[in-house]
């Protein structure tokens, strides 16, 4: 990623850095703020970004286990992801069928092309799109979005001459929906010229999507554009909430990584990202895979693994403070909790990383006290138990525990341990929630609340 490649080096001197911790976290924030500002951001921005970082870093310990530079890395990978759009992928399957897709877009940012990526993207997930073209003012426009369809062997609209594009577009949808049986259907338009022309693009592009309604408008901004990314993302994103960006180009020598953040610092969705002008160069955005590689993750897997306990740690931990709030537990809850206390290994070291949880200790001595056999002999038992058992254990009898135990090839001993072991859990739950409850009552801030 043109732009912000240097962050990785930042992260790795940091690491390294035989300086004291205060100082080495001063020059990192530097050059960071050098970077982000070089790389085209808006620098109220970048202060506001680096600002929240040092604040965090100040105020936050890191977990038994992990150096205070690891944990401030962490911090640095948290703020990026946030930055960047938070958790998880974006959201790109359609929430209904036919699903119309408006892009829009400056011209020569990329829309033709994003159109056929598109179109490829979505038939090899099993959909039927359909591409139309609105473009009645570039010379052979047609011809190019046509030539794209037939390659990737989906249905086109077009319709050559002066005719309106809103014309076009009523037909085409109508056309491509009815007679091709398309499922998805996506719509591309003019460009407009020039940087200085957001107010126009928009004003057009709420015409035509007043006139059609489309599911979704996709707004397209290249990588070279630079600072103007914010302000077109931002007005876009003001004009339009159901519209979500792409960016192309970022494979060239643009400051790809500027553009991208300048976008989502505007609150603007990104949905997609075009690395080159193959139609299989498209890729869903992802911020945590994006950031990770922004900071270099890859090649400190040893720190990767150790963030990723980290985050299940998190899910652990907001896993208790739920059955703490609903004040009951069933075994299924036990089940999810035995599964991942044994995927993030060595028990001890995965509770003391959770942070908290030193505030429960009966809780903490109870879980230490399990080896990891017989969390594996215990998850074999809910594996034999019914959806029914699971949410109502009070049902289990003799009879049921035998089966039970058979079928997970344990004895009923193991079965019954396994009960009193979710009885002590549910009583300590309840007893958390009385002494929250209390402690709410008296003005009293703890446990996560
Ligand atoms: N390197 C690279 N080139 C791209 C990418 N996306 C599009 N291009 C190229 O950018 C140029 C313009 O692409 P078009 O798809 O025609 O752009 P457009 O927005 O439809 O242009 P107008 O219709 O004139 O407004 C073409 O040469 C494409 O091959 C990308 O992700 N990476
Ligand atoms: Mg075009």
């Amino acid at each position: 990623m043109k732009g912000l490649e240097s962050i990785k080096n930042l992260v790795t001197s940091f690491l390294k850095s035989s300086e004291s911790y205060e100082k080495s976290v001063d020059e990192f924030i530097k050059e960071l703020q050098k970077t982000l500002i070089k790389a085209d951001l808006n620098v109220k921005l970048v202060f506001e970004f680096t600002k929240s970082i040092r604040e965090e870093a100040l105020k936050s310990e890191p977990p038994p286990g992990v150096l205070r530079r690891e944990w401030f890395i962490k911090i640095v990978y948290d703020k990026f992801v946030n930055l960047f759009g938070g958790e998880g992928e974006a959201q790109v399957i359609p929430k209904k069928l036919p699903y119309i897709l408006m892009l829009v877009g400056i011209q020569g940012s990329g829309k033709t092309t994003t159109a056929g990526k598109l179109a490829l993207y979505y038939k090899r997930l099993g959909y039927k799109p359909g591409l139309i073209t609105t473009d009645t003012y570039r010379p052979a426009a047609y011809e190019q979005l046509q030539q794209i369809a037939s390659t990737i062997g989906v249905p086109f609209y077009g319709s050559k001459g002066d005719s309106d594009p809103v014309t076009i577009a009523v037909e085409g949808i109508n056309k491509l929906i009815n007679e091709y049986r398309c499922n998805i259907v996506i719509i591309d338009t003019a460009g407009r010229h020039g940087y200085g022309s957001e107010e126009r693009l928009l004003e057009e592009m709420k015409e035509l999507a007043n006139a059609i309604k489309p599911d979704e408008v996709l707004l397209v901004i290249d990588a070279y554009i630079g600072q103007k990314a914010y302000e077109l993302a931002r007005k876009f994103h003001e004009y339009t909430p159901i519209g979500s960006i792409i960016i192309t180009k970022i494979d060239g020598t643009a400051k790809g990584g500027g553009a991208l953040s300048a976008v989502v610092a505007t609150g603007a969705k990104i949905k997609f990202v075009c690395d080159g002008e193959k139609l299989e160069d498209i890729e869903v955005f992802n911020p945590k895979k994006f950031v990770s590689r922004l900071l270099g993750l890859g090649d400190l897997e040893s720190l990767l693994k150790k963030f990723e306990v980290l985050e299940e740690s998190k899910e652990i931990e907001k896993r208790v403070e739920k059955m703490i709030t609903s004040g009951r537990i069933t075994l299924r809850d036990v089940y999810l909790q035995l599964q991942s206390l044994r995927k993030l290994g060595p028990l001890k070291k995965v509770l003391e990383m959770i942070p908290g949880f030193s505030l429960i200790p009966s809780l903490t001595e109870e879980q230490l006290k399990l080896s990891e056999d017989k969390i594996k002999k215990w998850i074999s038992v809910l594996d034999s138990m019914t959806y029914e058992e699971l949410d109502n254990p009070s049902i289990i009898d003799r009879r049921r525990m035998r089966r039970i135990a058979v079928g997970s090839g344990t004895t009923i001993n193991d079965v019954e341990e396994l009960l009193k072991y979710y009885e002590q859990l549910n009583r300590l739950i309840k007893e958390l929630r009385r002494k929250r409850g209390l402690l709410s009552k008296l003005g009293v801030k703890g446990l996560g609340t």
